[in-house]
């Protein structure tokens, strides 16, 4: 009797683990980012979409000096898709733009188009999916601005939601 019931109560254990693992994973793979504001094309990117784009991975020291490495898209590629004032575009008044980035908890960075463009830096800012081969965690992810350059994590925007692009204005 005592082992039926540790039984049943093991698998009712269990099955509550699995479906809260599901419900994570399902969190992480509807969870979308919305590109919006000074753009030709708003775009709201699943993981999926972001699977289907040019892959590239770069290693970086995080907070505790630990090497993680990153892999994603490149932020520019993401913009070039919306349609954003890149390459040649980025002159003039354009010059004044940012991306405003937004995350689930939100914290917000800026950064100015100039930091992301590959006329203007060979920094390549990534927006990130997965951390040492593991797609990012509940928390992390599931998109998470990775910007190598920067000596301190702070513009590492995890759970990033949404970029806005607009014009600084005074
Ligand atoms: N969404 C979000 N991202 C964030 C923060 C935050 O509070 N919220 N803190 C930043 C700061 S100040 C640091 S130092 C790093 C820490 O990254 P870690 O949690 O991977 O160590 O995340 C950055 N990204
Ligand atoms: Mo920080």
């Amino acid at each position: 009797m005592q082992t039926i019931k540790t039984l049943v109560i093991e698998i009712f254990l269990y099955a509550t683990l699995l479906s809260a693992c599901a419900a994570q994973t399902n969190a992480q793979s509807v969870a979308t980012l919305s590109v919006t504001g000074e753009v030709t094309t708003p775009l709201e990117l699943k993981i999926q979409d972001l699977a289907a784009m040019k892959q590239i991975a770069r290693k970086v020291k995080d907070r505790d000096g630990k090497e993680h490495e990153f892999k994603g898209v490149a932020l520019i590629e993401i913009l070039q898709k919306a349609g954003v004032t890149t390459g040649a575009k980025l002159r003039g008044e354009n010059l004044t733009k940012y991306a405003l980035i937004t995350a689930a908890d939100g914290y917000k960075v800026l950064y100015a188009l100039a930091e992301i463009d590959p006329e203007f830096t060979d920094q390549v800012i990534l927006l990130a999916t997965e951390k040492d081969g593991q797609p990012l965690p509940a928390g992390e992810g599931p998109f998470r601005i990775i910007t190598p350059n920067d000596k301190k994590p702070a513009r590492w925007i995890r759970e990033v939601r949404s970029i806005k692009i607009a014009f600084a204005r005074n």
